[in-house]
């Protein structure tokens, strides 16, 4: 199994702690932080794997959008060799690609995986049959999510499938209050301290924007989508599948 460096980006008071950026400084640490900051992270991954296999066409084309370092992407090409399908990985952090680059290099495969660097916002997405935005529309700005979801809509396949995994937002409050608080107790058991989950929150308050559920399901309709539903969830995480 491949050791991650620790992430201690918040161990230390900072005063005025700046606003999350994925730099370098964010690279090394990603997956460490990932996992023992998104409670169910690895089953979205190895799920969105599974979901590949049932939804990805022949000759078609895949998107991970806010691909980091690859995750998804590396999920997915395990479940989909011989499809002639091509995997479009689109991140707007260099230093995220440009690490992502090293380690597809150690893994080959016979998926043509090409990476871009660009915000997912304004990118083309055509012939495609899978598109995954694992918890990445959380960072897109609130007035730019229904024109994103739309442009994706438009460029998949009949029966093409969107995955969603955010982190969420629940009314009433006291329910919200709950789930976060359970969320900042699986951070505490997974060795974060008080100082780090206050500092990370101030860190990502107003960069990331979780919405409700109804809010995002009420959007894929809108937008066209026959079905979409939530098919998991833990605490104020979860993740959506929608059909086109
Ligand atoms: C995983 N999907 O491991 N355009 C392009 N990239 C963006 C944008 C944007 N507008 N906004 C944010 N990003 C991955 C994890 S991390 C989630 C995704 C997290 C990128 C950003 O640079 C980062 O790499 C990624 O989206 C979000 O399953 O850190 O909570």
């Amino acid at each position: 199994m491949t050791e991650h460096k620790r992430d201690n980006l918040f161990a230390r008071p900072l005063g005025k702690v700046p606003k999350f950026v994925f730099d370098r400084s964010v690279v090394d640490i990603f997956p460490d932080m990932i996992q023992r900051s998104v409670p169910g992270y690895q089953t979205i991954i190895n799920h969105t794997g599974e979901l590949a296999d049932r939804f990805v066409q022949q000759d078609s084309h895949i998107y991970d959008l806010g691909c980091s370092l690859g995750a998804s992407t590396l999920a997915i090409r395990e479940r989909i060799e011989g499809r002639n399908a091509r995997i479009f990985a689109v991140d707007n952090s260099q230093a995220m690609l440009d690490k992502l680059a090293t380690i597809l290099q150690t893994q080959p495969s016979d998926t043509d995986t090409q990476l871009i660097t660009n915000d997912i916002c304004d990118i083309q997405i055509t012939n495609a049959s899978l598109v995954v935005l694992n918890f990445t529309l959380q960072f897109v700005p609130l007035a730019r999510r229904s024109e994103l979801i739309s442009c994706i809509y438009k460029g998949l396949n009949p029966n093409g499938c969107l995955i969603i995994s955010e982190k969420l937002h629940f009314e009433p409050e006291s329910l919200n209050t709950l789930l976060t608080e359970l969320h900042h107790q699986f951070k505490r058991d997974q060795g974060y301290s008080d100082l780090e989950i206050s500092q990370k929150r101030d860190a990502i308050d107003k960069v990331l924007m979780p919405e409700s559920l109804s809010t995002h399901i009420q959007r894929l309709k809108d937008c066209g989508f026959k079905s979409a539903s939530p098919w998991f969830q833990c605490y104020n995480f979860g993740s959506l599948i929608a059909i086109k």
